[in-house]
């Protein structure tokens, strides 16, 4: 193609993002925007899936019937959301099995709140609470995204991570009206999981280098920081509803600028998690390796069966 024609497309292409027209998997599509798409969607996808490990090192110990078959169905729903977001970055061009060797050999990242160990019963309350409640104000944001199978997505998956954060935040809510030991419990969880979870959202605005573009193309549409700070103040009226202590001195309800001023993040921390030396980078990925091995007889065994109707279906319309 010619460089002439290439500029016209970009050009045409530039438009349809500022109409707010949604891209599609047949659509002309810079190669840059294909590429940054795959690279968030699927690490967007290995976070479902590396998601599962911390919680569901805690379905066996569940403390009553109820919250086992609860977390149970939520673990089974990161599973999915991980499936459909698999399938919705095959639509750009690569495979399932190239994005898995991606994460298997470190090339591709994962959320790095998923690198902390859930200590306690407690954990499962502040991951629903802080760690969904922080993955749906990311996502609802990624509902307006220009690529439609990454919007479209989203939307299914805000449904239910809406009901991961309730489940999360009532098993908090009920430590808190505990024994002195549950609410110990509780404010320990909260001490652990508050600041991985601002770490969530990513580097600062003036220490990312993804924003300008992705907000331009309008597969951000909203940065890091606004994001975390939504959060924050979202997130500090309900621990104060539960009598429970943000661990953060410096937070401060700000009158002029209408939000809570927040402390420090340790940023320090976020980069040693992010480049795999948090306290289960190295557990969570000896355990998605080994899924993976023992898990092939299932999909060689799955991928036969399809082979098997195939020519069924061949030989019945034959
Ligand atoms: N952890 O330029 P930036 C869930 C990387 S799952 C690790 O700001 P971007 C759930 C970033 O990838 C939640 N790495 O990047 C599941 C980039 O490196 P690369 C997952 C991080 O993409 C189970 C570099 O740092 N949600 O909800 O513009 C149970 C510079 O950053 C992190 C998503 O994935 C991090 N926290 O913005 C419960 C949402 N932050 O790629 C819950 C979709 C940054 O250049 N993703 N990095 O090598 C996004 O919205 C964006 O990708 C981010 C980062 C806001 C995360």
């Amino acid at each position: 193609m010619s460089e002439e024609k290439i500029k016209d497309l970009e050009k045409q292409f530039e438009k349809r993002i500022e109409r707010d027209e949604k891209i599609e998997p047949k659509d002309w599509m810079p190669e840059k925007y294909r590429q940054t798409h795959i690279r968030q969607m699927s690490q967007h996808a290995h976070s479902e899936i590396v998601g599962m490990l911390p919680e569901g090192n805690w379905i066996t110990r569940a403390p009553s019937l109820r919250r086992k078959v609860a977390l149970l169905a939520k673990v089974q729903d990161e599973a999915g959301h991980g499936l459909y977001l698999y399938s919705a970055t095959e639509t750009l061009g690569i495979s399932r099995d190239e994005m898995i060797d991606q994460l298997h050999t470190g090339k591709a990242k994962y959320s790095s709140i998923f690198n902390y160990p859930t200590i306690t019963w407690a954990d499962i309350g502040a991951i629903g609470w802080l760690v969904d409640g922080a993955a749906i104000i990311n996502q609802v944001a990624l509902c307006g995204a220009s690529f439609g199978p990454y919007a479209r997505a989203m939307v299914r998956i805000c449904k239910e991570e809406s009901f991961h954060q309730r489940q999360g935040y009532e098993i908090m809510l009920t430590l808190s009206k505990g024994t002195p030991e549950q609410i110990a419990m509780a404010q320990d969880a909260l001490n652990r999981w508050w600041w991985p979870s601002l770490m969530m959202f990513g580097p600062r605005d003036d220490e990312s280098p993804n924003t300008a573009q992705s907000m331009k193309w309008k597969l951000k549409r909203k940065s890091n920081d606004e994001l975390r700070q939504q959060f924050v103040d979202q997130t500090v009226p309900q621990a104060e509803l539960i009598g429970l202590t943000v661990p953060d001195p410096e937070l401060k309800w700000n009158d002029e600028k209408e939000h809570y001023d927040f402390g420090p993040i340790d940023w320090e921390e976020f980069w040693q998690v992010v480049k795999g030396h948090g306290p289960c980078n190295k557990e969570r990925m000896t355990a998605r390796k080994s899924a993976w091995k023992e898990g092939e007889w299932v999909r060689d065994a799955a991928m036969a069966y399809a082979e098997k109707q195939k020519t069924k279906n061949l030989n019945k319309a034959s």
